[in-house]
């Protein structure tokens, strides 16, 4: 293995373990197959084979919820397989959507759909012995999992808005190209999941190299004023620049990242800093150049040191910019302003400009299952299978039913209605978002979605009480400090620290351009409740007209601005 890719050639530099499977993986190939068609006694991959499967986006797990009451009648966990679509810009076909629900309701241990925040849907529950019937059901509809997981970059997100639809168009087409452009180029994935044959014995990865990026690499194109993407969670950004309602080019923006570890200093969020203005044919040169850098550039010896942003601090900012523009042969213009009014999905009917109609759904933390009163599976199956065009996943969990003509509406309208697709909802619940955490998540330290509901009963009582009730507050919860549901991006966030215990962070913003900052560390759901009740109390006696939650926060000196993440979050 070379040392070329060191971030310090003089010192002695030690390349992670990952990297090193990664190299002798052969473009991911490793000893997948073999363990994939060996029955042993166990359900599971092996250690490195299940990192290596998460370039396939796949991810081994197991119910964490029966893990004690099986090791006590000495079995081994609950073990099966998360996989996670590809999806740029979260567009599905409704008959996409049907094989997908046909697909859960018959082959998953828990029946149900996960939409993400990355404008994609994962599939929990998939047991070894069916993982390659996905990969079938999926070529057959034309989708398939590559580069969803891992260091790659990942699913590429586009805002949702259905209604700007000229725009939007054109802004999805280059998110496409983008994917596409990004994506890793290995035969791996179509022989292993897809028996098919090797189509060459030498395989290069021009753009990704043989050991892909150092760490993750996420991208997002946003369409002001909505920051329906929060940019700044992402490695690299492109604001769409619309003049005269022309798209004219990008604002390009890199290092945006959330994940921390508790406690670690050498760790910390970060805002995606503006590069400058480019045309939007030079997207592509301008993207590649970036991730070539990174490729490059990114730490390899330590995995929490080597997101973009660390990169970007390591070698200087201006370095990087320079490289940038030295390898795309592209000078950055001057940024174009821009605002950004909010983040929230618009729900309900809602037409576009040429006289279409999209119903945006709430689904609450993206969970698609059918409940007592709530027929969200079931309802939306329905609604595909007499709707021929598309969905959006937004990147808020929710569902776009897109381009509805005027003879569908009333239909889709009675189906909607009928299976309690359409509901009242508070703002704050219809902005809130909450990770996935518990049962299926590895990493989880403490609840995220099973707990989101109780919390928000509590916060809608606490603002029916103080007369706020119609106001909305960004609410977020991620299970542990990779920060998934992206709350230190909000206005209220809690971040896991072990069952039942959280650090509560206060004064986001509700545009998602500020980050939150630490309030209260490791207390209890009710501990929570009690501090909020007296904030929101204070917000709604004190605030100044029309002032937002987490405005108020930073100028009552609840809690101090960050300004500088690196001197001011710890
Ligand atoms: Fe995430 C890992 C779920 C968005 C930062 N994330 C995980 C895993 C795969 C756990 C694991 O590694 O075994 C979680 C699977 C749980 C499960 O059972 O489904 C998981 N992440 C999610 C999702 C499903 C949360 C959701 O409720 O929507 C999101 C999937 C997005 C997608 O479709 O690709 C998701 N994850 C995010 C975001 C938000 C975003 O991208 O906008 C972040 C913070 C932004 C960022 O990257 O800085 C995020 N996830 C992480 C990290 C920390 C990465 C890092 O920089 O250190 C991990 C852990 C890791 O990679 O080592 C992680
Ligand atoms: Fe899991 Fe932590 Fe991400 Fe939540 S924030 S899904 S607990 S990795």
């Amino acid at each position: 293995m070379t040392k070329k890719n060191c971030l310090n050639e003089n010192k002695n530099c030690q390349f992670t373990k990952e990297e090193q499977l990664k190299y002798a993986s052969n473009y991911f190939r490793g000893n997948i197959k073999h363990e994939l068609e060996s029955h042993g006694v166990t359900n599971a991959f092996s250690e490195d084979s299940s990192f290596l499967i998460r370039f396939h986006g796949m991810y081994q797990q197991d119910n964490r919820d029966l893990r004690r009451e099986r090791f006590l009648q000495k079995l081994e966990p609950l073990y099966s397989m998360m996989i996670r679509c590809r999806l740029p810009g979260g567009i599905i076909t409704s008959k996409q959507w049907l094989e997908i629900d046909n697909y859960v309701k018959n082959y998953t241990l828990y029946g149900t759909i996960r939409l993400t925040n990355r404008q994609t849907f994962q599939i929990h529950g998939i047991l070894k012995k069916n993982i390659k019937s996905i990969h079938k059901v999926l070529y057959n509809i034309q989708l398939d999992s590559i580069a969803t997981a891992n260091d790659v970059n990942r699913n590429v997100l586009c805002s949702s808005n259905p209604i700007e639809t000229m725009i939007h168009k054109e802004v999805y087409e280059w998110t496409k190209k983008l994917s596409n452009h990004l994506l890793p180029k290995t035969n791996s994935y179509f022989e292993i999941w897809l028996d098919q044959k090797k189509i060459s014995t030498t395989e290069n990865e021009p753009i990704l190299g043989k050991t892909y990026l150092p760490r993750k690499f996420k991208t997002a194109l946003v369409i002001p004023p909505h920051n329906d993407v929060d940019i700044h969670a992402n490695d690299m950004s492109f604001i769409a620049i619309i003049r005269s309602n022309k798209l004219i080019g990008f604002n390009v923006l890199v290092g945006g990242g959330l994940s921390i570890d508790h406690n670690n200093k050498n760790t910390w969020p970060s805002l995606a800093k503006e590069l400058g203005f480019i045309q939007s044919d030079n997207i592509l040169s301008i993207a590649e150049s970036i991730i070539t850098i990174q490729r490059d550039w990114g730490n390899r010896s330590n995995r929490k040191n080597a997101k973009t942003r660390y990169t970007i601090n390591n070698f200087g900012f201006d370095i990087f910019k320079k490289e940038i523009e030295k390898r795309s042969c592209i000078t950055f213009k001057q940024s174009y302003p821009y605002i950004f009014l909010n983040r929230t999905d618009q729900f309900g009917w809602k037409q576009d400009i040429y006289g279409n109609w999209n119903l945006i759904l709430f689904i609450p933390n993206g969970r698609i299952f059918n409940s007592n009163n709530i027929f969200l599976k079931a309802g939306i199956s329905e609604i595909a299978k007499i709707h021929s065009k598309k969905f959006i996943i937004t990147a808020n969990q929710n569902l776009v039913i897109a381009n509805i003509s005027s003879s569908e509406k009333d239909r889709i309208n009675d189906i909607a209605i009928s299976y309690g697709l359409i509901q009242k909802y508070s703002k704050i619940r219809l902005s809130a978002m909450s990770c996935v955490s518990f049962p299926t998540c590895p990493l989880a330290m403490a609840e995220g979605e099973r707990i989101l509901p109780f919390f928000l009963d509590h916060l809608e009582h606490i603002l029916i009480k103080y007369n706020m009730f119609s106001e909305d507050i960004i609410f977020r919860i991620s299970g542990c400090p990779n920060g998934c549901g992206r709350s230190l991006l909000s206005e209220i966030g809690l971040i896991g620290k072990s069952i039942n215990r959280y650090n509560l962070y206060l004064g986001g913003n509700y545009i998602g351009t500020r980050i939150a900052k630490l309030y209260l560390e490791n207390i209890d759901s009710e501990e929570i409740i009690k501090n909020l009740d007296i904030l929101i109390h204070r917000w709604s006696s004190e605030r100044n007209i029309n002032e937002r939650f987490g405005d108020f926060c930073i100028r009552s000196k609840i809690v101090k601005e960050i300004l500088n993440p690196i001197s001011d979050f710890w």
